[in-house]
Parts: structure tokens; C-alpha cells; sequence
């Protein structure tokens, strides 16, 4: 166990070769928060996608109340199919139950992060700060990671 721990998270990686999807996780209060990631955006993307998975493992409701980043605009997003069109909202807080998982991904909830300079590649992290009712403030890296077909998600 000592090893393992011991271990640079570099090692690991090389160790593992090119697993696309190398798993990072972290808890607050009640809440399991999966694997925040970014699909790699086309040069000239202004805007990115971010997803992740959370999960109410305590006795009380919490809720999503917002998230930042160094980016000069981040919000919460839902993307919703109205009537076969597909519309995207800026939503302020998403309450999730305990037992409850709370999914980003897309065509559902994401996190939008705006105003990039760059276009994101595969192994570039973007730092940031989720924000929760209970939980308070956590700080999390989407992994940017390669675009799956369902991933599409430009504006
Ligand atoms: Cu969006």
C-alpha cells in the first residue's frame, strides 16, 4: 500500500500507457465527485464542455450552486430537446438527493467554459472551483481528453 501510494502520478500514467480515461476523483461532504473532463476542442473553439459525475452519498440534499475557473466566463449549463430543438440554458442550482447521482454529460448538464484562447488537447487540465449549498467550495481538474462522437457540443 505504502508503494503504491508512493508513487508519482507521472509513473502511473506512463505505467498505463495510453488509457484515455484515467480515472480522478474526489469527495466533500457526502458528495463523490467522478472524473471531471473536457473533450478536446477544434482550433478556434471559443467555448469548451465540461463533464462529470456527482454523487449524494450522504443523509442530506445538496446542491450544485455554481462553478469558476481562471476562464474569463464559466457557468452551468443544460442542454434540453425541446420539440426536436435543441436548447441550452444557464442554470443557477441543481439540487441532488441523497443516493442521487447528478450527471454532466452531453446533451444533459455541463459546465461551460468560455472565452478560450487556445484550443484544449489531450493532457492540458483546466483547474477549477465547484461550488455546493453544504459542501462548500472544491477545487477539481477537468482532464482534457479526446472527443467522442457524442461529445459534440460547439457554440
Ligand atoms: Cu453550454
Amino acid at each position: 500500500m505504502g508503494f503504491r501510494t508512493a508513487l508519482p502520478a507521472a509513473f502511473v500514467a506512463i505505467v498505463l500507457g495510453c488509457a484515455p480515461a484515467l480515472a480522478h476523483d474526489y469527495t466533500a461532504g457526502g458528495l463523490a465527485i467522478a472524473h471531471p473532463w473536457v473533450p478536446e476542442t477544434a482550433p478556434g473553439a471559443r467555448a469548451a464542455a465540461g463533464y462529470l459525475e456527482i454523487t449524494n452519498e450522504g443523509d442530506a440534499p445538496d446542491a450544485l450552486i455554481g462553478v469558476e475557473s481562471d476562464l474569463p466566463r464559466t457557468m452551468l449549463h443544460l442542454s434540453e430537446d425541446r420539440n426536436g430543438v435543441m436548447t441550452m440554458s444557464h442554470v443557477t442550482r441543481v439540487e441532488i438527493a441523497p443516493g442521487e447521482t447528478l450527471t454532466l454529460a452531453p446533451g444533459s448538464y455541463h459546465v461551460m467554459f468560455m472565452g478560450l484562447t487556445e484550443a484544449l488537447s489531450e493532457g492540458m487540465t483546466i483547474p477549477a472551483t465547484l461550488a455546493f449549498e453544504e459542501a462548500g467550495r472544491v477545487a477539481v481538474e477537468f482532464h482534457v481528453e479526446p472527443r467522442k462522437e457524442e461529445a459534440a457540443h460547439d457554440h
